[in-house]
């Protein structure tokens, strides 16, 4: 039942109020397939293939258009088109390949279902591979996974045989990945076992790729670097040494013996604790070509991680661009170097890092993150894309003024052999996927970003919003305007309303340690490396607070291109929202908004608050528009993430307040927690 008995509704709104009842329940588990097609279709095709059977089934079933049309899939080499592209127009999807048909049907299908206009258009993908980074352990269990247990692997008291079970949730899998454009997968957690190499796990690897295949989906591994002397009986990894190099030349030819379209290897090597070249005295290249030698001649790939931080005193952010620009252009033309979208790690937001677009004779690819390790995990409403929108389309500066993130890694600025990105998965064995319903939206907007970096958030949300949730029969001008509308501004604001009550003006890296869900500024043990603690991302002392990465400090500022690197350099210039990214900020620095920074700092998190609350509002007011089962879901999420927020806030203010000595401006809602518990209660949780 609704939580505003008072609230106002239109006459519409009461009639759909009595009849939301009858609005079936929905489990979210066919996320934004939901919808029948309205009306038969014919459909010619020439040829026949699996994936050309999925696309012609998926036609006849999801049909919208006018009744009894005819509609001609082409298979035709045409040069204007990249192997996933396709030409589409009203009653014709014609493509080079047989996946580039079946992306055709999808968009043709999605146009008709949210009313987009089918006019004649060539399309092309903007990334060759868009794939999931799945973080999921041979165990079953995933790293940084809130929406249950893997799909793809079980506790190891099971068997490791394929069931007809996991072939229906693959199936559905890779049918969701598919129609958003998704084309690989990395099955394993990028902290990889060794196990995942031997024979039994290549065998179930194999059961996935079958299954996945026909949806033009491959498949591909995490793997770890010293994987000849774990599990092959050789005495070193060094990947210079004969032996290693036939190792794994031998492994690769096995794998691909049985999955004759596999990827390709993901791997993370000297990083955090991972093993890799330098224990061998070798570099990063050298690691990463000697796998892709053994990979060349079957064309896979490797995406080789950029995610390094020593224990070195080197301010943590620098360190990435340290170790990978000398090494600019010395890695083979099937490595990536896959860079994580800011310098540190999925923070709510961060700068860009600083090698896109400096390393200009290696292809990189960004690498984000759709679960929520940083951002509430499953509990908050979170929409991601206007973070990955803010992300690609920032300027580099490298190749002159326009070289975003997006063109430096789509092949529009440099030309690299292969393109790709990666977002790290939110999928497990959750009914709904993704634990939350609107977590659907964030697997969603990846796909869609992946395939067209240009995308804005705005419309992808309008397409999600229309393909989740609206129901057959909905008038459309009374479900625009009181579902849609309001529902859309809730998604465009949230992820901006977490930085708010989370880590404002650039604050970053100040969660509570090792779950990284609360607030944790204080949390600071004396034998944990420094750069995992709170207090060094954020430096709070009497004086002020934030990391000086300017000229006068750990200088990150010069790793990025004129005129971005004098502009984050003079605390005037910098962006409110990565002041403190940049700047130790005196207490009682002045903003543009003539606020003092303390002060700005309070309205910040009591906006962020405020925010919430505004969105379980904005939920409990279209509860006649959407099925109970989904209604009440997300108002309990909502709830959760009221009460967090109000967490958050009390715990950064009164905490900081004990260094700006300043009063919370007086027309704030005043804190309703004690420092003292909260510091309590998250020290009894270790
Ligand atoms: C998979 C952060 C996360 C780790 C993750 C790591 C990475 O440190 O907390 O869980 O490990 O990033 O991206 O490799």
């Amino acid at each position: 039942m609704t939580a505003n008995k008072n609230m106002k509704y239109s006459v519409l709104g009461l009639i759909l109020m009595c009849i939301s009842p009858l609005l079936h329940a929905e489990d979210g588990h066919s996320l934004w397939l939901r919808n029948k097609g309205k009306g038969s279709v014919n459909v010619v095709c020439s040829k026949n293939s699996p994936t050309l059977a999925l696309a012609k089934q998926e036609l006849r079933e999801g049909w919208s258009g006018n009744a009894g049309a005819t509609v001609n899939l082409i298979l035709k080499t045409d040069k204007a088109l990249k192997a996933d592209g396709f030409k589409l127009k009203e009653n014709q999807i014609q493509a080079n390949t047989e996946s580039g048909i079946l992306y055709g049907v999808y968009e043709l299908l999605r146009r008709q279902q949210t009313g987009e206009v089918i006019k004649e258009e060539t399309i092309n993908p903007s990334y060759e591979r868009r794939i999931l980074n799945h973080w999921d352990n041979p165990n079953g269990t995933i790293e940084r996974g809130y929406a249950g247990r893997s799909i793809f692997w079980r506790p190891s008291k099971d068997s490791l045989g394929v069931t007809e079970k996991d072939k229906t949730l693959w199936t559905e899998y890779a049918r969701a990945n598919a129609s958003v454009g998704i084309n690989g997968a990395v099955l394993d957690n990028v902290n990889a076992d060794q196990k995942m190499l031997t024979a039994p796990y290549l065998e179930r690897v194999k059961g996935i790729a079958d299954i996945l295949r026909p949806y033009g989906v491959k498949t591909y591994l995490s793997v770890k670097f010293s994987s000849p002397s774990m599990i092959g009986g050789l005495k070193t990894s060094d990947p210079l040494n004969p032996e290693v190099i036939k190792w794994w030349k031998d492994k690769v030819k096995e794998i691909y013996k049985i999955i004759p379209d596999f990827g390709g290897f993901l791997v993370k090597a000297n990083s955090e604790g991972q093993p890799g070249p330098q224990d061998y005295k070798r570099t990063h290249a050298d690691g990463a070509n000697m796998m892709a030698d053994a990979l060349k001649p079957y064309g896979g790939i490797v995406m080789w991680r950029a995610f390094v931080y020593s224990t070195s005193d080197e301010d943590r952010a620098k360190q990435a661009y340290g170790e990978f620009m000398p090494l600019d252009g010395q890695f083979r033309d099937n490595v990536i170097i896959q860079v994580k979208n800011g310098p540190v790690d999925f923070q709510p937001r961060e700068p860009f890092s600083p090698l896109f677009g400096a390393m200009k004779k290696t292809s990189v690819m960004p690498e984000v993150q759709i679960t929520q390790e940083y951002l509430g995990h499953s509990t908050h409403l979170v929409y991601l894309a206007p973070m990955w929108e803010e992300f690609l389309k920032s300027d580099t500066y490298q190749a002159g003024v326009g070289s975003t993130v997006a063109r430096c890694t789509d092949g529009s600025v440099y030309s690299q052999k292969h393109t790709a990105i990666a977002g790290v998965s939110n999928i497990g064995l959750d009914t709904n996927w993704c634990g939350h319903d609107f977590a659907q939206s964030n697997w969603y907007a990846f796909g869609r970003l992946a395939w067209d970096n240009k995308l804005t958030s705005e419309q992808i949300a309008d397409e999600w919003i229309k393909l989740t949730f609206r129901n057959e029969g909905a008038e459309s001008a009374d479900w625009n305007n009181n579902f849609l509308k309001p529902v859309k501004e809730m998604m465009l604001l949230s992820r901006e309303a977490a930085v708010n009550y989370m880590m404002p003006l650039g604050l970053h890296h100040i969660m509570s340690a090792n779950e990284h869900y609360g607030p944790g500024p204080w949390w600071a043990p004396a034998r944990t490396r420094k750069d995992w603690t709170p207090p060094y991302f954020h430096k709070a002392d009497l004086t002020g607070v934030g990391f000086d990465r300017s000229k006068t400090g750990s200088n990150a500022v010069s790793q990025y291109h004129e005129p971005l690197a004098s502009q984050l350099n003079d605390i005037n210039t910098c962006p409110a929202e990565l002041l403190l990214w940049f700047h130790h900020t005196p207490w009682n620095f002045k903003l543009k908004t003539g606020r003092t920074l303390w002060d700005e700092m309070c309205y910040k998190y009591d906006t962020g608050v405020k925010q919430v609350r505004q969105f379980q509002k904005t939920w409990d007011k279209i509860e006649p528009y959407v099925d109970a089962d989904r209604f009440t879901r997300i108002q309990n999420k909502l709830r959760a993430q009221s009460q967090n927020a109000q967490v958050w806030k009390d715990a950064c203010l009164l905490y900081f307040q004990q260094f700006s000595k300043m009063p919370i401006p007086y027309d704030i809602e005043r804190p309703v927690n004690n420092l003292d518990d909260l510091i309590k209660n998250d020290m009894k949780r270790r």
